[in-house]
């Protein structure tokens, strides 16, 4: 009976300080609840960071310029870093690089959809700059303000980051749709009508059907849901794509007047669970890509523990 008292006197207690804004740091008393669901999320996000270096990375000995091929090798080498300081987020709350880096390389781990898909051409790599790094930030800002210390002060540092990547996406696009050859606007069209759905999905479920939104908003880790989020995005980015002339791959996409906003048709489902449950056109190649990099590294780690081992 006390003790339940106790607990439920700690959770008033931490439910107070994220109402008044404070943060909430590693050695705090926290629900389990909220450890497990910030350990879930950060893990995700940073096997995400750490998987979307693949489909570009692809491109880099394939860059047409040395400029490009130096910003496209600089933006894959920041989200090794950003896989970096979100692992470190993690384990500031109790979870092991082993279990987190096992969980991915044996399937058990989610990481974000969109990187099950194939980059087919040079320009998917600008695609994925504007479309996937521009989602990942209109969530990330969010982020940035959520409840527990050490992820929201990471948020401020990848968002930064992540807007220059944004940035160098929109600028290719930008160029190939307004002084580019037919061939070149063609190629980025048909980039658009590939990722735009994908990009969709990467926000993550309707509201309805979103099981953790209710909990992360309770406790200040999301403080937007993922409609509203996916909302703001269409909502700034439609009016862009279509001045520079594009077609978007939506034959309901419509500007309510009543709404303030862009209108899109439905989303499949369907294919989004299908790329989730390790079934997309890419999961394979990606899993197998990780873990070949992962057994590579053996030695790096042997000879870290050797040398740790031998100065300690
Ligand atoms: N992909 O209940 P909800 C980047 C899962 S970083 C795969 O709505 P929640 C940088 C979800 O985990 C991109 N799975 O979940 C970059 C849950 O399953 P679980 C990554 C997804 O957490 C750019 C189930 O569906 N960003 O791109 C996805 O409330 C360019 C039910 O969903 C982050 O991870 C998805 N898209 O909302 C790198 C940000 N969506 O875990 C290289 C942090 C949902 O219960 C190149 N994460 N699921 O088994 C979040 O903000 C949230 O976790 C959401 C999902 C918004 C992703």
């Amino acid at each position: 009976m006390q003790e339940e008292t106790s607990h439920k006197q700690k959770l008033a207690e931490f439910e107070a300080r994220i109402a008044r804004g404070e943060k909430i740091e590693p050695g705090d008393w926290m629900p389990d609840e909220y450890r497990r669901q910030l350990i879930r999320m950060i893990s995700q996000h940073a096997h995400s960071e750490v998987v979307g270096m693949l489909p570009e990375g692809a491109w880099i000995t394939h860059a047409p310029n040395l400029r490009r091929k130096l910003v496209l090798m600089a933006k894959v080498q920041d989200e090794a870093g950003h896989g970096q300081y979100l692992y470190h987020a993690a384990e500031s709350l109790g979870a092991t690089r082993e279990e987190m880096l096992d969980a991915l390389l044996s399937g058990r781990a989610k990481y974000a959809s969109i990187f099950n898909y194939p980059t087919l051409t040079w320009v998917d790599v600008a695609w994925v700059g504007w479309l996937v790094d521009g989602a990942a930030i209109k969530n990330q800002m969010m982020l940035a303000h959520c409840s527990y210390g050490p992820y929201s002060r990471a948020m401020v540092r990848i968002c930064a980051e992540e807007t220059f990547h944004y940035k160098q996406g929109k600028e290719m696009i930008v160029q190939y749709m307004t002084s580019g050859t037919p061939e070149q606007k063609a190629m980025t069209q048909d980039g658009l009508n590939r990722w735009w759905q994908p990009m969709l999905m990467m926000f993550g479920p309707h509201d309805a059907e979103s099981k953790n939104t209710a909990v992360l908003m309770r406790w200040g880790i999301k403080t937007k849901s993922n409609d509203t989020l996916r909302q703001e995005f269409i909502n700034e980015e439609v009016p862009e794509l279509l001045a520079l002339g594009l077609t978007l791959p939506d034959p309901d996409l419509k500007f309510n007047e009543e709404t303030g906003n862009w209108q899109i048709g439905p989303i499949d489902w369907d294919e989004f669970w299908r790329v989730v449950k390790g079934n997309g056109p890419m999961n394979k190649e990606r899993l197998a890509a990780r873990t070949k990099a992962h057994n590579d590294g053996l030695w790096v780690r042997e000879a870290l523990a050797a040398y740790a081992e031998k100065t300690s």
